[in-house]
């Protein structure tokens, strides 16, 4: 790989490893996030190794031992299960091998990590949905435990809850798997069959409302019924601004960008320069309204509309060159 003439070592000579080690990779944010993941390793001149996620624990474990072996210089961890991962990171780190945490909480101080600020995110969705619904509605909730970012924004849901008693969650519900949407509208169905009172889902994650969308869609009660979500892609844009859809709105970053992020946090640290223990990507709230009226239909258009959307001031310096998504 090309050198950046004036960087530090050992981006000058390029060259340097990377390996990103996902636990999921099926779905749309996963491959955006893998996707501006590559573009700024390609920018840094990086031979950045992907290891595929199949929601498999030891295959992770596996993933970083043979990441060791190959001497890179850095892993980016994406999603996972802290528990099953403690000490073969304390391997890499044993080597010098820079670890970035996206989304996984490894609770060392030698690992930074990457997030959404998904609190922030919650925040937005659900202001929303009270803006939309008022404090008093019968609520779908779905939430797999577990996962770091849906865990925290689980805390803010318990926190509106708490702060409004007329919030009634009627049903939880929700899987993670490389089927998650096809397995949430499963589930979905039924929850919303034996609750035909709940008009508000809230979704945190942009495969669960498309399960719920699809379950709304085969009851024939797509306008009974509304879903707030996390993440967007251009798949999402098009199912949320369809005619009749009940997805009215999604907190989200550009998952590229948080790719992109979480290499810059690996590449710097390999570099010796500092970087933050918590790295946060800001999300904004875009709505089913604005979407329709902007006449936004990609993520490439939600990004001409919105500058901030595709790019991020976090863990960055004068020699990182901007990836191109
Ligand atoms: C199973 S965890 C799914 C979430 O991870 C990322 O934080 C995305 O925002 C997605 O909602």
């Amino acid at each position: 790989a090309a050198g950046l003439p004036g960087a530090p070592a050992p981006f000058d000579k390029g060259g340097a490893k990377i390996a990103l080690i996902s636990y999921i990779s099926a779905g749309d944010f996963f491959q955006a996030y893998q996707a501006g993941a590559e573009a700024q390793a390609k920018a840094l001149g990086v031979d950045l190794r992907v290891f595929p996620g199949r929601q498999n624990a030891s295959e992770q474990r596996e993933q970083i031992l043979q990441a060791i072996n190959l001497g890179v210089d850095g892993i980016v961890i994406d999603h996972g299960l802290p528990e099953s991962l403690g000490d073969v990171v304390e391997q890499a780190l044993s080597k010098n091998i820079k670890v970035v945490a996206f989304d996984v909480n490894l609770d060392n101080p030698k690992i930074p990590q990457v997030e959404q600020s998904d609190h922030w995110l919650a925040e937005l969705a659900l202001d929303k949905a009270i803006k939309d619904n008022g404090t008093a509605f019968k609520a779908g909730y779905v939430y797999v435990a577990g996962f770091a970012p849906l865990d925290r924004r689980n805390e803010v849901w318990e926190k509106v809850k708490a702060a409004h008693p007329g919030i009634e969650q009627k049903a939880h519900f929700g899987s993670v798997s490389d089927t998650s949407a096809a397995t949430t509208a499963d589930q979905a169905k039924a929850a919303l069959q034996a609750n035909p009172d709940i008009t508000v889902v809230f979704a945190p994650y942009d495969e669960f409302a498309r399960g719920v969308k699809l379950a709304l869609a085969d009851l024939g009660r797509s306008d009974a019924v509304k879903i707030y979500s996390a993440d967007v892609s251009t798949a999402d844009i098009q199912e949320i601004t369809e005619t009749g859809s009940p997805w009215v709105a999604t907190a989200a970053t550009n998952p590229a960008v948080v790719g992109a992020v979480s290499i810059r946090a690996a590449a710097l640290q390999i570099a010796g320069q500092p970087v933050p223990p918590r790295i946060v990507v800001e999300p904004l709230l875009i709505t089913q309204d604005e979407l329709r009226t902007a006449g936004v239909q990609t993520i490439e258009d939600l990004a001409r509309k919105i500058p901030a959307f595709s790019t991020s001031a976090a863990v960055t310096a004068d020699w990182i060159p901007a990836p191109a998504f």
